[in-house]
């Protein structure tokens, strides 16, 4: 359709470098083709030139001073995609390759995931490019605290309202928080993912893996399978991966894998929850020590992975949870998951999949949830922290549990209903990303030419 084309080009010639931007809005356009065609208002309306391009993209300059006294200089950015439908909402990524377009793609599909949740959340994302990883807490602590003197101006709980992403845990939404607070005499609920005692919710760390979990069940029910006895792969050790782990041994199922950046375990009796939660929780190590504990289990560095292949999508599985990174699962990956039996891909990560991984699953029709419907569960529990917050009142883990629920199953049946309504039957990818467009679209239309 002439119109996707255009958009495509025009956001290459405008931002030639932006190479997971690119894709992100490719993958989402390409998609919108049977509602485009069937009401001109959105093109007449130039919803796509609007969605494409940020409210608003901050950067700013990050300056820290490291444990032996050197002045320590970071980039940070937050991008304000959309706030149609309510505050910027989104993660803030730290991790070394963060750039201009990991956080647009990143703050592009979070427009439309946040849509899907039924919760009222714009889209948003931001970061930078400090690792985490091998600092002390006083080095994390005054980053974060260099961070947020500038960002606390441009956040607020009725405006944009930050979270945690890759390299963005507990102790990070702390530190920024306290920041928060200090510089501005308020206790806002102006991030999400704080601790217990100060404003955080419960089934807000559990959220994105058990909610990822619950949209594979909702996915499986509807074929008359479930995911009990059934052996399943998970990629990443971090908050996602580590919760999605979980809710499957909570079901009855049997994760085998994990992965980090270094390596990957293989557990053929199952992976050791308790260990490692401690080895990534509490110690903040690499997966090599899992394999040091664990005698049994079957270590392969990244050295050793070969041809482009990521080994943990070649172990044979029933279901598979990507829930690292993004581009973490391609075609010939998919292809081996396929050939090996694999019935589900419910994807944690945000675009884990490569454009054509994702064809090959559609093309083969197993269940594939993909990222802004399968983790959506996390920023849904964030808005319920949010709705929290503002009421004063805590809720019981049992009582958010069921909301987490709830909402993958909404999101679940909105996708699949959209889908069929588009003729693409059985079709998520269509279905999440025209529900979520039209939501925002509509909202977007009804306020004026902005
Ligand atoms: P964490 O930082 O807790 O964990 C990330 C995990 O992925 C770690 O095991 C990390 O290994 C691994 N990883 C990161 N980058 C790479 C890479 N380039 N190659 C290989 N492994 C890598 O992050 P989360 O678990 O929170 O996030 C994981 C994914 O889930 C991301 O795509 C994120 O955007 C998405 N997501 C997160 C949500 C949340 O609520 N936290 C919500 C929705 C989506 P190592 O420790 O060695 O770096
Ligand atoms: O990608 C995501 O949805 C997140 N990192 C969670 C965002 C949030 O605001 O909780």
């Amino acid at each position: 359709m002439k119109y996707i084309k255009y958009i495509n080009n025009l956001i290459k010639e405008k931002y030639p470098v932006q190479l997971e931007f690119h894709q992100a809005v490719k993958e989402v356009t390409e998609s919108l083709e049977p509602i485009l065609k069937k009401y001109n208002k959105y093109e007449q309306n130039a919803i796509l030139e609007r969605l494409v391009i940020p409210d608003r993209e901050i950067f700013f300059r990050v300056t820290w001073v490291d444990d032996d006294g050197k002045i320590q200089v970071n980039r940070g950015c937050r991008i304000e995609f959309n706030s149609a439908i309510g505050p910027y909402k989104g993660g803030l990524r730290f991790h070394p390759s963060v750039n201009p377009g990991i956080i647009k793609f990143l703050g592009f599909e979070q427009i439309f995931k946040n849509a899907l949740t039924t919760l009222a959340m714009g889209g948003g994302k931001g970061g930078s490019d400090f690792d985490p990883k091998g600092k002390s807490d006083g080095e994390v602590m005054r980053f974060c605290q260099a961070f947020m003197n500038e960002l606390y101006r441009h956040i607020g709980a009725h405006t944009d309202v930050p979270a945690g992403d890759i390299g963005v845990g507990g102790r990070e939404i702390g530190y920024l928080y306290g920041q928060y607070r200090k510089l501005t005499n308020r206790f806002d609920g102006v991030l999400t993912g704080k601790a217990l005692n100060w404003g955080g919710s419960l089934v807000r760390t559990e959220a994105t893996g058990y909610g990822c979990v619950y949209f594979a069940q909702n996915m499986l029910k509807e074929k008359g399978e479930d995911l009990e006895g059934k052996i399943c792969t998970v990629s990443g050790s971090g908050n996602v991966a580590i919760y999605t782990i979980e809710k499957l041994q909570q079901l009855g199922a049997i994760p085998v894998t994990i992965s980090d950046s270094k390596g990957m375990i293989y557990d053929k009796n199952g992976i050791d929850l308790a260990l490692l939660k401690e080895i990534k929780e509490v110690k903040r190590l690499s997966l090599e020590a899992y394999a040091k504990e664990k005698k049994n289990a079957q270590y392969t560095p990244v050295s050793k992975y070969k041809d482009g292949i990521n080994p943990v999508w070649h172990v044979p599985c029933f279901a598979a949870f990507p829930s690292a990174t993004q581009n973490e699962l391609n075609l010939k990956d998919a292809k081996a998951l396929l050939k090996n039996g694999c019935k589900c891909v419910s994807e944690g990560a945000n675009m884990p999949s490569t454009i054509d991984a994702v064809h090959e699953f559609i093309n083969a029709k197993i269940c594939y949830g993909p990222g802004k419907a399968a983790n959506a569960g996390g920023v849904a529990v964030s808005g319920l922290e949010m709705a929290q917050n503002a009421s004063m009142t805590p809720w019981t883990f049992e009582y958010t549990d069921k909301r987490l629920y709830q909402i993958m199953e909404d999101i679940f049946n909105n996708a699949s209903q959209t889908a069929k309504e588009f003729n693409a039957e059985g079709n998520l990818v269509v279905g999440a990303n025209i529900a979520g467009f039209r939501k925002v679209a509509d909202s977007m239309i009804d306020q004026g030419v902005l």
